[in-house]
C-alpha cells in the first residue's frame, strides 16, 4: 500500500428512527462510501461515521403510537440502518447510536464545557415547534393557514411552546461566525448553500433554546433535575462522540478532529453549518474543515412520501438493479449538489449504456478474445505504438488525476464522467484495431493490442472499486489481480503478461426494460 497520506473523517447524517431507510439515506450513506473507500485507496487513515439518531419528542411520540417504550422503538429502527449499511456494502467503521452510553457521557461533556465558559444561560421559551423538523421557528418564518395554522417552510406544522430553558448564546456569535465562513471558503458546499447560509446569519442570530422540560427521551441536562438536551445539540455531538470525547487527548480524537467532511442533505444544512460550528467554537474545539449539503431526489417528479406510496427502498434498487449497478446510478445521473428525480426509465438507460454496454462489454470482448485466441494467457509484451501509449497514459496516469481532483471537491458526477470517458476511448480503440482480425494478419500485433486492453481493464478496475467494490473486485479477479496490488500506488506500475486467465464471465448483464419483457412474454 502507498505512503500514509493523513487521516480522512467522513461522517453521514445520524439518521432518525422514526422511518425505515430510503432512497435518500441510501444515497448519502453511498456517496461518503465511495469518499471513504477512495482516500483509503489512496493512501488515507480514515474514519467513516454513520449512525442512528434517538432521541426526541419525534421517537417518543411515535413509540406511543405503536404501543413500545422509545427504547424498544429505537433498537427496532435502528437495526434498519445498520441493514442498510450491510445491505449498500457500505465500509463504516463505526455505527453510532445516541442512546449509548459513550454519547450521554460526550453530549454532557460538551454541555459542561459550554456552561463552563458561560455560553449557556436559564430563561423561559415560549416561540413556534415543529416537531416533525425539531426546530424552532421565528414568527416571520411561518405562513398561516386559513384554519390559523402555523406552518414551518419546510411544510411542517408548528405547535406554541412555553417552558423553562436553556438557553445557548447563539446571539454572540453571528460575527464569528461570518469571520470563519470568510477564512474558509470551502467550508460550506456546494456555493448555492453557502450564499443560503450567509444570508441568514447576517440577518443576526437569535439565542437557542437547547434543552426541554416537557418530555424526558433524550440525554439529561448535568445538574438540572427535569431538563433533557434539545435533540440536535445531542445529535450533532455524535460527531465528536465517536472519537472517544470528552476526552481531547484520546487518540481517535486527536488523529480524526477536525472532521474533512461532514455530509448532509440540504434540509439539514442550518444545523450543520451555523448551530454546530457555533457551539464547537464556543467550547474551544475547531469546527469541521466542511460541510457538504447534497440536493434532494424525487420520484418521477414527486415528493417522496409514505402517503403518496412512492417511497423507494434500498431493497426495491438492489432487486432491480443490484447494489453496484445503484451505487453507480445514483451517483452518475445527478450533479452532486443538485435535486435529482429517479425514474426507472433513466436508471435502466444509464445501467444499460455505462455498465453493461460500457465496462462489462469492454471486459468481456477483451477477455473472451484473450481466452479464446492467446490460449488464456494474457500477452507478454512491450512492443507499444504511440496509440496504445497514448490510451495507456490517459487510464495509467490522467484519469485517477481527474478523479482525485473531482473527488476533494464532492463532483461524483464529475468523477464519473471522466471514468465514462476512459472506458470510451478503451471501446473505441477496440473498434479501430479491431483485434479479431489480427488473429491472422499479424498476430504479434493483437497480442500488444490485447495486452494494452487487459492493461486498461485492470486500470480501470482499480479506479473504479470505490463505486462499485463488488464487480470491480470480480474484475480484478478475473485478471488475477493480488489483494495487496489492488491501491492507487498500483496505477504506477504495469500489468506484468504470461498468466492463464480463467473463462470470462460478463460482470454486468444487461437490464431489460419492463416493456421488453412484457413484450417478449406476450
Ligand atoms: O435529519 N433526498 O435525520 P433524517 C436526498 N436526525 N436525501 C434525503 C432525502 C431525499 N428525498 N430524504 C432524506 C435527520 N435524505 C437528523 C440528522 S445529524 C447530526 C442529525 C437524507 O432521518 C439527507 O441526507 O431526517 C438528509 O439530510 C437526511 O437523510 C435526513 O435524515
Amino acid at each position: 500500500m502507498a505512503e500514509n497520506k493523513g487521516a480522512y473523517y467522513i461522517t453521514t447524517p445520524i439518521y432518525y428512527v422514526n422511518d425505515k431507510p430510503h432512497l435518500g439515506h441510501t444515497y448519502t450513506t453511498v456517496s461518503c462510501d465511495v469518499l471513504a473507500r477512495f482516500k483509503r485507496l489512496d493512501g488515507y487513515d480514515v474514519m467513516f461515521l454513520t449512525g442512528t439518531d434517538e432521541h426526541g419528542l419525534k421517537v417518543k411520540q411515535a413509540a406511543e403510537k405503536k404501543g413500545v417504550t422509545p427504547q424498544e422503538h429505537t433498537d427496532f429502527f435502528s437495526k434498519n440502518f445498520r441493514d442498510l449499511a450491510e445491505v449498500m456494502n457500505i465500509s463504516n467503521d463505526d455505527f453510532i447510536r445516541t442512546t449509548e452510553e459513550r454519547h450521554k457521557l460526550a453530549a454532557q461533556g460538551l454541555w459542561n464545557k459550554l456552561v463552563e465558559k458561560g455560553h449557556i444561560y436559564k430563561d423561559s421559551y415560549s416561540g413556534w415547534y415543529a416537531v416533525r423538523d425539531e426546530a424552532y421557528y421565528g414568527e416571520d418564518e411561518l405562513t398561516v393557514t386559513a384554519d390559523g395554522k402555523r406552518i414551518a417552510p419546510s411544510g411542517a406544522e408548528c405547535e406554541w411552546m412555553e417552558e423553562e430553558s436553556y438557553f445557548f448564546k447563539l446571539s454572540e456569535w453571528t460575527e464569528p461566525l461570518l469571520k470563519f465562513y470568510e477564512d474558509h471558503p470551502d467550508f460550506i458546499m456546494p456555493q448555492s448553500r453557502r450564499n443560503e447560509v450567509l444570508s441568514f446569519v447576517k440577518g443576526g442570530l437569535r439565542d437557542l433554546s437547547i434543552s426541554r422540560t416537557t418530555f424526558d427521551w433524550g440525554v439529561k441536562v448535568p445538574n438540572a433535575e427535569g431538563h433533557v438536551m434539545y435533540v440536535w445539540i445531542d445529535a450533532l455531538t455524535n460527531y465528536i462522540t465517536a472519537l472517544g470525547y470528552p476526552d481531547e487527548n484520546a487518540d481517535m480524537f486527536k488523529k480524526f478532529w477536525p472532521a474533512d467532511v461532514h455530509m448532509v442533505g440540504k434540509d439539514i444544512i442550518r444545523f450543520h453549518a451555523v448551530y454546530w460550528p457555533a457551539f464547537l467554537m464556543a467550547a474551544n474545539i475547531a469546527p469541521p474543515k466542511r460541510v457538504f449539503a447534497h440536493g434532494w431526489w424525487t420520484i418521477e417528479g414527486e415528493k417522496m412520501s409514505k402517503s403518496l406510496g412512492n417511497v423507494i427502498s434500498p431493497y426495491d434498487l438492489i432487486e432491480k438493479y443490484g447494489v453496484d449497478a445503484s451505487r453507480y446510478f445514483m451517483l452518475r445521473e445527478v450533479p452532486f449538489g443538485n435535486d435529482g428525480d429517479f425514474s426507472d426509465e433513466q436508471a435502466v438507460t444509464r445501467i444499460n449504456a455505462e455498465l453493461a454496454n460500457g465496462l462489462g462489454n469492454l471486459a468481456q470482448r477483451t477477455l473472451s478474445m484473450i481466452f479464446k485466441n492467446c490460449d488464456a494467457v494474457i500477452p507478454a509484451t512491450s512492443a507499444f505504438t504511440d496509440v496504445d501509449n497514448a490510451l495507456l497514459k490517459m487510464i495509467r496516469e490522467e484519469l485517477i488525476t481527474h478523479i482525485r481532483r473531482e473527488l476533494d471537491v464532492q463532483k461524483f458526477h464529475e468523477a464519473l464522467r471522466y471514468f465514462k470517458m476512459a472506458v470510451d476511448a478503451a471501446n473505441a480503440y477496440i473498434d479501430e484495431q479491431a483485434p479479431w482480425k489480427l488473429k491472422k494478419e499479424d498476430p504479434a500485433r493483437m497480442e500488444v493490442v490485447l495486452y494494452t486492453l487487459a492493461e486498461c481493464i485492470r486500470c480501470l478496475g482499480i479506479v473504479i472499486q470505490p463505486f462499485i467494490p463488488e464487480t470491480s473486485s470480480k474484475l480484478l479477479d478475473q485478471l488475477k489481480i493480488d489483494a495487496d496490488a489492488r491501491g492507487f500506488d498500483a496505477l504506477s506500475t504495469a500489468l506484468v503478461g504470461g498468466f492463464t486467465i480463467d473463462k470470462p464471465e460478463g460482470i454486468f448483464p444487461r437490464i431489460e426494460r419492463k416493456d421488453e419483457t412484457e413484450g417478449q412474454a406476450a
